[in-house]
């Protein structure tokens, strides 16, 4: 019986780690910016008829507007307080998205702001999205309300109040972070306006969190928010599901704080593996393809069981946050493709891929000028709808590189080879590796100067089987490269490294 109560507390208590994807789907996505009525028809149109189990969303609550510089997207990460409307939309548009998305199979999981408000110097009057007023120098947010006694000013011990070590964890957790007013999380009335605002969106359906800037909430504080929390709503989800909670820890090591700090309270994103992918592809520091015959867990990365991944994220694409240039992106697509499609072939983590906009981008000594710049919009500010090109690419500058062919295809490979082990692995002890999961897929890349010509043991079943980075199956046609399993498993991989995509994967429903 004892057993069985433990079994029981423990089975729901782990569900927080369980991002709830509907039909067996394996990878999410950040539809960065985006505003909720494009993503609520991306949902119906292309993320729900692709595979995708999910979309993170821009922060939903109302935020700082600012003129300098115009209208950044980084003022969505200075919260002025908890009514939903957002550059993105309002709360019935969000309302909407939330239920068509969910009809359709797609989770949502929101951005959720709760280390702090806006920055120190965020003036008074009513320049936020929903017209609240509110006074950054007098710490009042009165449509909260949250007032002087709420933040930390107190308890940092820094000179300026801001963190100026991040050897020092009580610095990082008390003192602001970039001038944002920080929150006394330990107090029960700050702790009950967080759940309330989270437990809003449970209600209206959401699936779960990426819990923003976690390293500078103290684990107790993070966890007393999180045990407020219901359960997910039952007309989408199981009885008894835990909002799952990922929460954004930057250990990149040399810290106070590890991510180690937050398993017990949710899954942690994984920065080093963005960082290490990055430095593979591009062959820097050394680095080979076939170094990560035991990537995940032998790369030193976090349990396989508490990681989120993503190859690059909003901040690190444009030089915030952390991962340096190592960190591949949509503007180097050809890498950027190899890159992806090695982390939705491979088992470890919870997958997110980027889906971005375009901005003028303008490096000068390593720093882009631009890298505040917010989303396509119109000379009012309001950010511009997502056209669909008849290619199935988008307009007006989103990237959506969820919708590139190699890369909508690798999401729809991780659903079919999901729970499947890797195996068959194969190298030539440089840049070209090859390896499947189980008898569902098997992928072989080429990032070496030089061709690829060879035959692999695939460990799938005999036929003829489409690529689906050159092409994909319509119908019972093949648009790419066909490649030919024998009886015994093995198959002819011919790559050139002068492909436009040097890599080629097939999965048992590619099988023509
Ligand atoms: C803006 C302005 C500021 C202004 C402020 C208030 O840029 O000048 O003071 O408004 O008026 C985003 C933007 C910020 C923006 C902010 C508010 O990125 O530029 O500030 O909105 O509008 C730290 C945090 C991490 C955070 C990251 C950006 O730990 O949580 O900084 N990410 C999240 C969001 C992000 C957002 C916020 C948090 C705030 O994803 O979009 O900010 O809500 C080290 C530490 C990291 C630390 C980085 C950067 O990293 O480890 O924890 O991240 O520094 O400060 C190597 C090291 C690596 C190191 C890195 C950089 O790579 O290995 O560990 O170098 O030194």
């Amino acid at each position: 019986m004892r057993l069985f109560i433990l079994v029981a507390f423990f089975g729901l208590g782990l569900t927080q780690y369980n991002p709830h994807t509907k039909h067996g789907r394996t990878a999410i996505v950040h539809l960065f910016e985006w505003r909720w009525a494009d993503i609520a028809a991306e949902c119906e149109r292309f993320l729900g008829p692709n595979g995708y189990g999910g979309v993170q969303i821009s922060p939903p609550n109302e935020h700082i507007v600012l003129n300098e510089p115009w209208r950044p997207w980084w003022q969505r990460y200075q919260p002025v307080g908890y009514k939903l409307c957002s550059r993105s939309g309002s709360e019935d548009e969000l309302r909407d998205m939330i239920t068509r998305c969910n009809y359709v199979g797609v989770n949502i999981y929101v951005d959720a702001v709760i280390n702090h408000m806006c920055g120190a110097g965020g003036g008074e009057g009513t320049h936020s999205s929903c017209g609240s007023w509110f006074s950054a120098g007098k710490r009042d947010f009165p449509s909260v309300p949250f007032s002087y006694w709420d933040f930390n000013d107190k308890k940092c011990t820094t000179g300026s109040g801001e963190i100026e070590s991040y050897c020092d964890a009580r610095q990082v957790r008390n003192c602001r972070l970039v001038s944002l007013l920080d929150l006394a999380m330990e107090k029960d009335y700050v702790r009950g306006k967080l759940a309330d605002f989270m437990n809003n969106l449970i209600d209206m359906g959401v699936a779960g969190f990426r819990v923003d800037a976690c390293k500078h909430m103290w684990p107790d504080d993070l966890s007393a928010v999180y045990d407020r929390l219901q359960n997910l709503n039952t007309k989408w989800f199981n009885n008894g599901s835990r909002p799952f909670i990922y929460q954004e820890v930057i250990d990149l090591g040399g810290e106070a704080i590890t991510s180690r700090d937050y398993y017990r309270l949710g899954r942690v994103t994984e920065f080093r593996y963005g960082a290490k992918l990055g430095n593979v592809f591009r062959k820097w520091n050394g680095e080979k393809l076939f170094y990560t015959k035991n990537w995940g867990e032998g790369w030193d990365f976090m349990p396989d069981d508490k990681a989120i991944v993503f190859v690059d994220n909003h901040d690190n694409q444009r030089g915030h946050g952390a991962g340096g240039a190592s960190i591949i992106t949509f503007w180097d697509s050809r890498l950027y493709k190899m890159a992806v499609g090695y982390m939705l072939a491979h088992p470890y983590g919870v997958t997110r891929v980027m889906s971005s906009f375009r901005w003028n981008r303008n490096i000068v000594n390593g720093k882009d000028q631009n890298d505040w710049m917010g989303p396509p919009s119109h000379s009012d500010g309001s950010t511009k709808p997502v056209p669909i090109n008849p290619d199935q690419t988008c307009g007006d500058g989103w990237v959506c590189e969820h919708r590139w062919r190699q890369i909508k295809n690798m999401v729809i490979f991780r659903n079919v080879v999901n729970g499947q082990p890797h195996s068959n692995w194969w190298d030539n002890q440089s840049n070209q590796v090859a390896f499947g999961r189980g008898n569902r897929g098997f992928i072989v890349f080429n990032n070496d100067d030089w061709d690829l010509d060879v035959i692999l043991n695939t460990g799938m079943p005999e036929g003829t089987y489409c690529d689906v980075i050159s092409g994909q199956k319509e119908g019972n046609k093949c648009t790419g490269k066909q490649i030919k399993v024998g009886d015994n498993g093995k198959a002819h991989f011919n790559i050139s490294n002068r492909d436009e995509d040097p890599f080629v994967a097939i999965h048992a429903n590619s099988k023509l």
